[in-house]
């Protein structure tokens, strides 16, 4: 299925009033509303290619129909997607879920679609059918240097897809770890993932990054071998320079501080990339912003205050991705609404006054330190995002478009109501 421009233009000339009045009566309150207009538009967020179908939970799969079944059918989903918001123009694969038979084809199919090609990820916490050896004791971790060299070949392999797709990262998500006490040496499982990873550090083509995703617990249960900040943060030192700290906002033990995780990584240039979700307890993968949309924003506002401190292009400074599973919503639907969720943290975060906040800071003025991060967190950006879609074409209300054009019932239409897309 594919959105003709005229069905976005009518969508959008039948809201035009409504917004137009929301947008100027906020643009006068904003100094620089047309300053952030500018970098929404610049501001693009990777779709997963995982998170297009429905989930589930070990329990059970209630899939919703009309999931893709191909990888062609995930860049058509994301496709829609982009075409509904203009934000989403990347798209992240997970290999083997996703081998490209043909990557020059799936190249040119990006391309129409206006999608580029964000990290590429790895995948030694299954094992797949004819695989030699079992990662049931881990991947990189190993006692046995022949699975770990599975492990690292598998890498490798994926950075070979994704050279071919015009990627330039690679992120490694590795479940390594333990379930009970004495089962490994914490030492050793360090070591061989450290020498694991060194070997795929090098296979790094020049212009490449490695990330690396740390996860506190699951699916084991009693260490992780790259199991918080500090842990991913040594081996990426340990690595060097093309190599990062990969930050997912469900796998911290609770209450954890993450926007101050974020603004010291990003302090020592290691921070590399983001996988938004929300959680109420674990890595729980909710829609961004649905749970606690003010850590988002606090976590935006170090951010975007780390980020101008060292003069990066908000945009394409860092890995900007998604990492969700849908289990009772509509997977596109929920997906929007992540992305209006992160775009509006992210504007809220540019509202800050920077200059006022630091001379509140010096006079210890706490007081006024809350007022100016929440005056910026209740302001409702929703107008300053929508005019950035407006300005590129998509629409106005892209969850309310998709329903009015019924895609979900199209997609079922030409994909069938029985379809379990390849992923988590
Ligand atoms: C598992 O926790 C996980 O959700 C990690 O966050 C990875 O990024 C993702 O799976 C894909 O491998
Ligand atoms: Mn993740
Ligand atoms: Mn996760």
């Amino acid at each position: 299925m594919r959105i003709e421009r005229y069905q976005i233009d009518e969508h959008n000339s039948r809201l035009a009033e409504g917004h137009q009045r929301k947008f100027e009566f906020l643009a006068q309150d904003i100094s620089r509303a047309e300053e952030i207009v500018q970098k929404l538009i610049k501001f693009q967020i990777a779709i997963p290619s995982w998170a297009l179908g429905t989930g589930g939970t070990r329990f059970g799969r209630f899939s919703g129909g009309g999931e893709p079944r191909t990888l062609e059918e995930k860049m058509e989903d994301i496709g829609l997607l982009h075409q509904l918001n203009q934000s989403s123009g990347a798209v992240s694969l997970h290999i083997p879920w996703d081998i490209p038979e043909n990557p020059n084809a799936i190249k040119a199919l990006a391309a129409q679609y206006g999608l580029r090609f964000d990290a590429m990820n790895s995948n030694t916490f299954q094992d797949q059918p004819g695989q030699q050896h079992s990662y049931k004791f881990g991947s990189m971790q190993h006692v046995d240097k022949a699975v770990r060299k599975q492990a690292v070949d598998h890498n490798i392999e994926v950075i070979k897809y994704g050279v071919e797709l015009g990627s330039d990262s690679l992120t490694v998500w590795l479940s390594d770890g333990s379930c009970f006490p004495g089962q490994l040496s914490f030492r050793r499982a360090f070591e061989n993932t450290l020498e694991s990873l060194h070997e795929v550090y090098s296979a790094l083509p020049d212009n490449w990054k490695v990330f690396v995703e740390y996860k506190a617990f699951e699916p084991n249960f009693y260490s992780t071998t790259v199991g918080d900040w500090g842990q991913s943060l040594l081996y990426a030192n340990k690595l060097g320079s093309k190599a990062y700290t990969l930050v997912d906002l469900g796998h911290h033990l609770p209450n954890a501080n993450i926007e101050q995780i974020v603004s010291l990584l990003l302090m020592e240039g290691k921070l590399g990339g983001f996988h938004f979700n929300d959680s109420k307890y674990g890595d729980d993968d909710l829609t961004a912003g649905s749970v606690k949309p003010y850590q988002l924003f606090l976590i935006f506002n170090e951010l975007v205050a780390g980020m101008d401190a060292k003069g990066m292009d908000h945009a394409s400074g860092l890995g900007w991705m998604i990492d969700a599973s849908h289990n009772v919503k509509d997977p596109l639907e929920d997906l929007l609404q992540s992305v209006e969720a992160i775009m509006m943290a992210y504007a809220q975060a540019l509202l800050v006054d920077a200059a006022a906040l630091e001379a509140a800071r010096q006079e210890n003025d706490v007081v006024r330190c809350q007022e100016i991060l929440q005056n910026a967190f209740r302001t409702d950006v929703r107008p300053l995002v929508a005019e950035a879609r407006l300005r590129s074409n998509a629409a106005l209300n892209p969850v309310q478009l998709f329903r009015d054009l019924k895609v979900r019932e199209n997609l079922i239409g030409e994909r069938g109501l029985k379809t379990v897309a390849t992923g988590l």
